[in-house]
């Protein structure tokens, strides 16, 4: 009774905004600003009863990622700093359009009922909390906290302006028992940046480009934060652009570079042939570009897919290291099962590329949260969006083979290159965020690799030739009457828009092209690839013009 007249006395604060509908999405909650407080104090109760149900530290970020600076979102990380399980964004969708105080408690008493939730458990529920640099998420902080705290006995730890991968990371790492602050956060991707570091090989040739990267901050959390994590990396020298002074995301970041293709602003012709790397707003996604000589800002893409790329031939070739002549013999001959994960997004060089790599690659629907889910089923799977954001993942048991025989070979006089070979992949292990995409932790994977290779980024530029493609979105009334099936490859839904589409496509030479709703904008996307970049356009603007 305490508790409902504590639910009902904080709801009376947060009414929802009449005449607007939100929906859990790709990425949680995203409207703007001014529409979320009613929704982020209840994505706090959410995250309590969360901890509650789970015994664990929940997490709960307040974010919209690359979106303008006037929109913010909200997302709930569960124990494994992953996405919130997929099983309570029903609950999510119900309690943020519940139209008043009574019908939230009502909904929620239910729900509590359903999931056997008990109130007054043995340990307080705790939610870690953070929020990206935007100016309205203090506010929408605190609406948060009033949310957590309305569950009696919850605790809000406030974890300042942080990415939104430091957050996850934070909140694996306290149901962990690790400590859970940013220092022991750059700590441990300093630390086994350094190892993989002192493993390259000797007598590596250097190719064109040298240690220095140019890092545009999208303005946003990420070139703060990596301002102050470089002093603590060696062998790396790193520029950051955008850190903060100008307008968040506009003109910068990861999602303006892939999808317009362009330099971000602060990036000239006299940056011509440097290795770049863009972040987005709250440093989950890594896109690396170079600009072209005398092309004003026109760039050389090294997008998601290519990243997977490289990351692939890197645990590939550490696993054949490990693997050399064991099939000969009977002792412990396991071989990691490595799979990939894309979408449709990916470009089809990408996909013919890791096939022809000899490895099993599987496409899920948009939305880290279906792509991490299938990547956690291999020993080693990693995931990419073609926007760069991704991950690899090393299943528990795997790893506990992995340092098993690490310990074996270090105390065997057998080669060196094994051992060495086994202590880079723990190394990865240790630097890969294994909680969510992180852009930080992706871009001294990379770096660390291209100084394995010997590679500047042209070279790594040249693993394959992208097809030309084009983005497109569409404005619509209604974007949920587009239905999708297999992967989004397939639109079932307005009947017969796909059977259009299939017309469009046999006009051009190895084209692909597929719509979906968007989970994060009121918009339809169009995808479409093909030979030349005309004829992507083409293509792409034809089918947008089925959609509208
Ligand atoms: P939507 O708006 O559902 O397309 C976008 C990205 C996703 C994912 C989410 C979350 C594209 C085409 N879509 O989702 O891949 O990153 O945002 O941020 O890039
Ligand atoms: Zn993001």
């Amino acid at each position: 009774e305490k508790q409902q007249s504590l639910l009902l006395e904080s709801a009376a604060r947060f009414p929802p905004p009449k005449g607007v509908k939100l929906s859990y999405g790709t990425a949680g909650f995203r409207a703007d600003a001014s529409l979320l407080e009613s929704t982020v104090f209840r994505v706090g109760i959410l995250a309590a009863l969360r901890s509650l149900k789970t015994g664990s530290v929940i997490g709960l970020m307040i974010t919209a990622s690359h979106n303008q600076v006037s929109d913010n979102g909200v997302k709930v990380a569960d124990p494994s700093g992953g996405m919130l399980t997929q099983d309570w964004e029903p609950f999510a969708d119900a309690i943020a359009n519940a139209p008043d105080p009574h019908s939230l408690l009502q909904l929620i008493t239910e729900f509590a009922k359903e999931e056997d939730i008990v109130f007054e458990g043995r340990q307080p529920p705790e939610v870690l909390l953070g929020r990206d640099t935007r100016p309205s998420g203090e506010a929408l902080l605190d609406a948060a906290k009033q949310g957590i705290t309305s569950i009696v006995g919850a605790i809000g730890t406030d974890m300042g302006v942080v990415t939104t991968p430091q957050l996850h990371w934070m909140v694996r790492a306290r149901n962990r028992g690790i400590e859970a602050s940013e220092s022991s956060y750059f700590h441990q991707l300093s630390s086994s940046f350094r190892c993989l570091m002192d493993l390259k090989p000797e007598g590596i040739r250097k190719n064109g480009d040298d240690n220095a990267l140019v890092v545009d901050g999208a303005d946003g959390v990420g070139g703060e934060k990596l301002e102050h994590f470089k002093k603590m990396l060696t062998g790396l020298c790193i520029e950051v652009r955008n850190r903060g002074e100008g307008m968040l995301n506009e003109g910068v970041g990861a999602d303006y570079v892939q999808k317009e293709k362009v330099a971000p602003r602060g990036f000239g012709p006299a940056d011509a042939g440097l290795r770049c790397a863009s972040l987005d707003g709250d440093a989950d996604r890594l896109v690396y570009f170079s600009v072209i000589l005398n092309e004003s800002n026109k760039i050389e893409l090294v997008d998601g897919d290519k990243i997977l790329s490289l990351f692939a031939l890197f645990i590939k070739e550490q696993l054949s290291i490990l693997n050399d002549g064991e099939s000969k013999k009977d002792n412990d001959s396991y071989q990691a099962h490595l799979g990939v994960v894309q979408t449709a997004y990916a470009n089809g060089a990408s996909t013919d590329y890791l096939k022809e790599m000899g490895l099993e690659v599987v496409l899920t629907p948009t939305g880290v949260k279906y792509l991490h889910e299938k990547a956690a089923e291999f020993d080693i799977g990693i995931y990419f969006e073609a926007n760069g954001h991704g991950t690899i993942l090393f299943s528990e048991a795997y790893l506990c083979r992995l340092e098993s025989t690490h310990k074996t070979l270090l105390s065997t006089s057998e080669g060196s290159a094994k051992q060495k070979a086994a202590s880079r992949l723990l190394a990865v292990s240790q630097l890969i965020n294994q909680a969510v995409g992180d852009a930080l932790s992706g871009l001294l994977l990379v770096e660390v690799i291209l100084q394995y290779m010997g590679w500047s980024i042209c070279r790594w530029n040249e693993l394959y030739h992208d097809l030309p493609s084009r983005q497109l979105k569409v404005k619509v009334g209604d974007r949920t009457a587009v239905v999708t099936a297999n992967a989004e490859t397939v639109a079932v839904q307005p009947v017969g828009i796909q059977e259009a589409i299939n017309t469009e496509i046999a006009k051009y030479p190895r084209g692909r092209c597929f719509i979906r709703p968007s989970g994060t904008e009121d918009v339809v996307r169009v995808y479409a690839e093909a030979t030349t970049q005309d004829a992507a356009d083409a293509l792409a603007s034809s089918v947008a013009r089925l959609v509208d």
